[in-house]
């Protein structure tokens, strides 16, 4: 998944960036992101090949609790979610459900419900949907391998930019498929925005399956939240760094990478985990020319950051607020025993 604009608002990103080329979108970001104060790098640079790598690392780590958790909710309520999700009322004639997933990724978590699906129904179309195709080849092989019945329609296609590619057959009803906490990279503003494009392309009745990580509360410490984004291995370290090494190879910027910290803080005013990079000393950054503009220096005082990437958490009413801002109901809710995480189905009204 790629969440962009940290600090811009989507739709000018979206019909400004939809015509340049990945690297063109890097320069420009550099640029602007660098030029800010504060400065800023937005998250979707994060997803190269290596980077990619390392956030699959980071869903294995033991303090990133996320991936396991929403797993777990799965598994424990496939039945009832495909169930209420079959249910749902709407003007159009029921019929078997389609599942499409935005920013499918390689599908891992996907397979508990898609399995659930052919049980109740027979057989299941999924549309996974996702801008890197070798991510969805994964996810089709694995689907196709593992789970009988499953009828796989790949769209490549980068659902914060596109609308999104829905294609419905005749007598279905859709179930989106947005998990995995990938909502919380965005803005409140860019969120309510993404959740109203997907609602754009439903019918009343089809239902989204939201996935998000839950505030610090009685069972669920800050220690805990922080753990997430600051893992005793380094990965998240590694993930965050990893942008500086991006810069360099592909715009030939001269970050010196090991005179920059990870730092990661919950800010409870705006309900979010936020990353930075720390400068641990006073430097400059080159940044050569290139067609999107002239040579660039940056100043960086010791102890200034780059703030990379927002994680937002949520409460029950802050997802149902979301959800109804984007004409969806909520129509149940589940979580685990330690309310760390939440699986929210949501009707389109
Ligand atoms: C992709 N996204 C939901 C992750 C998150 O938890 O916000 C990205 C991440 N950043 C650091 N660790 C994981």
């Amino acid at each position: 998944m790629h969440p962009r604009g940290l600090f811009v608002s989507l739709s000018a990103i979206v019909s400004e960036a939809t015509s340049i080329s990945t690297s063109e979108a890097v320069d420009r970001e550099a640029r602007i992101g660098l030029s800010s104060a504060p400065k800023t790098l937005s998250p979707w640079l994060f997803y190269d090949e290596a980077g990619s790598r390392l956030f699959e690392e980071i869903t294995e780590l033991p303090e990133y609790y996320l991936t396991r958790t929403e797993r777990s909710i799965f598994a424990a309520h496939a039945e009832e979610i495909l169930r209420e999700a079959a249910s749902s009322h709407g003007p159009h004639p029921s019929g078997k459900l389609t599942l499409i997933e935005l920013g499918a990724g390689t599908a891992t978590k996907t397979g508990i419900l898609l399995a659930e699906a052919v049980r109740q129904q027979g057989s299941v179309v999924y549309q996974p949907v996702d801008v890197s195709e070798t991510a969805l080849a994964e996810a089709s092989e694995n689907i196709l391998t593992n789970i009988p019945g499953v009828t796989v329609r790949c769209q490549v296609a980068d659902y914060t930019r596109e609308a999104l590619p829905l294609d419905r057959l005749p007598n279905t009803r859709t179930l989106a498929l947005y998990i995995g906490s990938s909502i919380g990279n965005f803005t409140p503003e860019d969120a309510r925005e993404v959740l109203r494009n997907l609602r754009a392309q439903l019918l009343p009745g089809d239902t989204l399956l939201l996935g998000t990580d839950l505030v610090p509360s009685a069972h669920k410490t800050e220690a805990t939240l922080l753990a997430a984004y600051d893992d005793a291995a380094g990965v998240t370290a590694s993930f965050n760094l990893n942008v500086l090494t991006r810069l360099n190879r592909d715009l030939g910027a001269d970050f010196d990478v090991e005179s920059f910290g990870h730092k990661v803080l919950w800010n409870p005013g705006e309900s979010r985990i936020e990353m930075h990079l720390e400068s641990l000393i006073a430097q400059s950054v080159q940044l050569p020319a290139s067609d999107g503009g002239t040579a660039l220096v940056f100043d960086f005082a010791r102890g200034e950051t780059i703030h990379t990437e927002n994680s937002y958490k949520f409460t029950s009413d802050a997802v149902a607020s979301l959800l109804a801002a984007a004409s969806f109901k909520v129509t149940r809710s589940w979580h685990d025993p330690q309310c760390l995480f939440a699986v929210t189905l949501a009707t389109a009204l």
